[in-house]
């Protein structure tokens, strides 16, 4: 039996509407989950949202709600954003569920019980637009670092004994170089180690929209504490339950780069303290622009991945985001961009590729899969490509290297379309029958690959082309995608729908 895979997006706080690059996380999780499912693991993957602290607090106090109605209002909205994209989560956790509020305060005590959290008291910068302490020495022109407005805190406050976890911390990443990932956010979490961690400050006094301190009520966890523990909450910790016996520690934390140090640096520190297992990677994607511009509440430029959707479709938005940027690196968003990757990749290559052939065999070919016969060397080579690319695929899908996992997929089809241009099926048809068939059945073998693996990315787009090639539903792993779940010669095949629409590019 394969290992088990834990997979989590960060919880998203509700203090707004879903954005885009809220899109963008869950959509990249969907894809490694879906990947993983489709090897045969057994996977646990969740999504969710993150309800407490100041910045939720002041949200609702503006639209003049309850902090309660509001964030159940917001979370309703990223739950059916991830129906909407067609997220295959198995389960949506709320940071304002008892059971969350259980894992907190279980983690708390087994913090304190091991003496890593003392009371104390606080003085220093506080963001709450990013719910995160600065030091001074941080801050740019008076602000955070990432632009967001600080304000001075004086208050008693639990801390972590963070500083005493430098050393440990430095030691797991040394002794396991795909913790975080991609490099470039590795080195830059290692060298904010190394320049020396103070202790954190865990608990506030001055809000009340959160968690309370076991045995101390007038001081409400920090969200980051609180936020981070949901991923052993949604297991059913402090349960011994067989999820989380299954399924801890995480395979794999998907997050922005913004809060890397959150999940690289203070969760790991805390599992640590609290004596269980860390997660084995937390990797940190980058970021997304619109037009070269922030994407900015201010600007008014916050793109609305449901809009998206209407316009393009979902997976067509998806394999945008997927395939548009690598994986890990900054990325801007534009119209045009969208409209010419749909329709190179989607429209003209894979799409055209699968009509012309289905096409073909409906009028001339008996509408069924034709029998391969005799294969040359040409067929071989083409076939030996369509029967590795699970393999190949996977092995990025892996390591998250979404763009260069469906570069190889544009390969194989770039590759079909010069086989059909050079191999005419269409003038085999009076000349050599046989020939034909053999052509067409091997294009039918690589049309068949490739939409397997590219079921994590557009999951209903290849579904469509399986369903088309009458590829049974328990046939379609990527196990499925090589010579032994080739198609029966005599099959027939339904009337092929068109797949893929164009766009009249800007
Ligand atoms: O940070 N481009 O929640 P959040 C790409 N509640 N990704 C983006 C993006 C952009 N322009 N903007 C947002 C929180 N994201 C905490 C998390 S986890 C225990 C708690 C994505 O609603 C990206 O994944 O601010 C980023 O990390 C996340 O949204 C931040 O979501």
């Amino acid at each position: 039996m394969s290992a088990p895979c834990f997979v989590t997006t960060p919880i998203y706080y509700v203090n707004d509407k879903p954005h885009i690059g809220h899109a963008y996380t869950t959509i990249a999780a969907d894809v490694y989950a879906r990947a993983m499912r489709l090897a045969g693991r057994d996977v646990f993957f969740m999504t969710g949202t993150d309800e407490h602290g100041q910045k939720v607090e002041q949200s609702a106090a503006k639209a003049g709600i309850s902090p309660q109605a509001f964030t159940d209002a917001v979370s309703q909205n990223f739950r059916d954003l991830a129906a909407r994209l067609n997220i295959s989560n198995n389960a949506f956790i709320r940071t304002t569920e008892p059971r969350h509020y259980k894992a907190c305060q279980a983690l708390w005590q087994r913090l304190e019980e091991r003496g890593h959290i003392y009371l104390g008291s606080y003085a220093g910068w506080y963001s709450v637009r990013d719910e995160a302490y600065y030091q001074e020495s941080e801050l740019i022109d008076g602000k955070a670092p990432t632009g967001a407005p600080v304000e001075w805190v004086e208050e008693p406050s639990y801390f972590f004994r963070l500083s005493a976890f430098q050393e440990p911390l430095l030691k797991l990443y040394a002794d396991n170089p795909d913790f975080i990932a991609p490099s470039s956010r590795r080195n830059e979490v290692m060298r904010f180690v190394e320049g020396g961690l103070k202790d954190l400050s865990v608990s506030r006094t001055t809000f009340s929209w959160g968690v309370p301190v076991p045995g101390n009520p007038a001081h409400i966890m920090y969200v980051w504490l609180d936020a981070l523990t949901n991923y052993l909450t949604v297991l059913g910790y402090p349960e011994k339950t067989p999820d989380f016996s299954t399924f801890w520690p995480a395979s794999l934390h998907l997050v922005g780069k913004d809060i890397v140090r959150f999940h690289a640096v203070y969760w790991p520190a805390f599992l640590m303290a609290a004596e269980l297992p860390v997660p084995k990677r937390v990797f940190a994607h980058g970021w997304w622009t619109n037009e070269g511009q922030k994407i900015s509440k201010s600007v008014g430029n916050v793109i609305d991945p449901i809009a998206l959707i209407e316009q393009y479709g979902v997976d067509p938005v998806r394999y945008f985001l997927m395939r548009e940027v690598p994986f890990g690196g900054d990325g801007d968003f534009a119209h045009a961009a969208v409209q010419r990757r749909l329709n190179k990749d989607l429209a003209d290559d894979y799409g055209n590729l699968c009509q012309r052939v289905l096409a073909f065999i409906q009028k001339n070919a008996g509408a069924a899969v034709p029998l391969m016969g005799n294969v040359n060397e040409l067929d071989n080579e083409i076939l030996g490509k369509a029967y590795c690319l699970n393999e190949l695929m996977f092995t990025h899908i892996e390591v998250q290297a979404y763009s260069k996992a469906l570069e190889l997929f544009n390969e194989l089809v770039a590759a079909a379309n010069g086989y059909v241009d050079k191999e005419a099926p269409w003038a085999l048809k009076k000349t050599n029958p046989e020939r034909m068939g053999t052509v067409l059945a091997v294009l039918l073998e690589v049309i068949r690959c490739a939409a397997i693996c590219l079921q994590p990315f557009t999951p209903a787009l290849a579904g469509q082309v399986l369903d088309q090639l009458a590829v049974p539903l328990d046939a379609r792993t990527f196990g499925h995608a090589s010579d032994s779940g080739a198609l029966k010669p005599g099959t027939p095949l339904p009337a092929p729908q068109p797949l893929v629409k164009k766009w009249s590019e800007a």
